[in-house]
């Protein structure tokens, strides 16, 4: 589906409002300055667009932004994913594959809408996303407890959640949607009990870590893309809290029993392996949040990246460094 598969779309977002711990706005500086740039540029061969500059919207984010239907900094999130939008559709128009390094998980409003989009218009298709998440993330404002709006963006960018003020997310058009049949997670454990009513009664595929452990990781990944349909456009949603905070513990809702950073590799690989990949988030990251395990934000950054975009397309060249990071055959 990439017209142009050498080709990569970065957007850095350092943006934390849709949850209320500073430092995930640091994430994606912490990413680029471990090296993940240059990785993908000096050893995938990928030609990068998009300028390495972190983008803060702090222009958008208003001095008075009070609770609306619930929801905390709905006018800021609502603003920047709007204007994260337009960058990945950009890159996705062209026909790119797009990496957004966020930030908190509201994000994925503005890349999913972007590439469902640009998708809609370059292909005529609709596009499937995989959420991997320890989190189902699709409270609607309403059936939300805390009110922060990166457990709600799976409500907005498949419709469940609608608001007619383009201030509060108005902007979300039809062409920007997902359909919920399109959608698959992988990881949840930790999934509220107004969004387990959300899942069961759209019919929403969900594979827990109850299911992998009875079917093992590589039989779920099988599932999850069987259930997409093949020839599908995908964008997958990697919120780094899917992994076991062991592997990851610097991230705000970090919940123990997740995945090995082995499992999270293997669903990365697999989905690219697919050759439908056509975007990835990598959010939640928080290098700030270290305290309790001294190499904990190191750890989490490197979790983030070292084998997590694989190196799995026949025209690259394998990783040499470390002898590691061959293609999975
Ligand atoms: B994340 C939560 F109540 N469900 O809505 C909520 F448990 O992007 C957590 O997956 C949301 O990290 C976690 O606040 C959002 C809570
Ligand atoms: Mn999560
Ligand atoms: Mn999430
Ligand atoms: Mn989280």
């Amino acid at each position: 589906f990439l017209s142009h598969p050498e080709d990569l779309g970065i957007v850095a977002v350092g943006f934390s409002g849709g949850q209320c711990k500073p430092g995930v706005d640091a994430a994606p500086s912490a990413l680029i300055e471990s090296g993940l740039l240059s990785q993908l540029r000096d050893e995938l061969n990928y030609k990068l667009h998009g300028d390495d500059t972190v983008h803060s919207y702090k222009d958008l984010v208003p001095r008075e932004d009070p609770p609306f239907r619930n929801m905390k900094n709905p006018k800021a999130v609502s603003s920047v994913t709007e204007r994260l939008c337009d960058q990945v559709y950009a890159h996705a128009k062209e026909g790119r594959m797009v990496l957004t390094l966020g930030g908190d998980h509201s994000i994925a409003i503005g890349t999913v809408a972007g590439t469902a989009k640009a998708v809609r218009e370059r292909l005529g298709r609709e596009m499937a996303v995989i959420w991997v998440d320890a989190h189902a993330d699709i409270n609607t404002p309403e059936t939300s407890g805390s009110g922060n709006i990166h457990g709600m963006p799976v409500s907005f960018i498949t419709g469940l959640s609608k608001e007619e003020k383009p201030e509060y997310f108005g902007w979300l058009k039809s062409d920007h949607l997902v359909n919920v049949r399109k959608l698959v997670y992988i990881g949840l454990r930790d999934v509220d009990p107004g969004e387990k009513r959300i899942l069961r009664e759209n019919g929403i595929k969900a594979f827990s870590m109850f299911d992998i452990d009875r079917h093992g990781i590589g039989r779920v990944v099988e599932m999850a893309l069987a259930h997409i349909g093949s020839d599908t456009p995908i964008h997958l949603s990697f919120d780094v809290d899917a992994l076991d905070p062991m592997w990851a513990p610097s991230t705000g809702t970090p919940v123990r029993g997740g995945l090995t950073l082995r499992e999270g590799d293997y669903i990365c690989e697999s989905v690219h392996l697919t050759g439908s990949l056509v975007a990835v988030d990598l959010v939640e990251v928080n290098p700030s949040l270290a305290s309790e395990v001294e190499l904990g934000a190191h750890e989490t950054v490197r979790a983030g990246f070292e084998s997590g975009i694989p190196n799995s397309s026949p025209t690259r060249k394998t990783r040499t460094s470390d002898g590691e990071g061959k293609a999975p055959t």
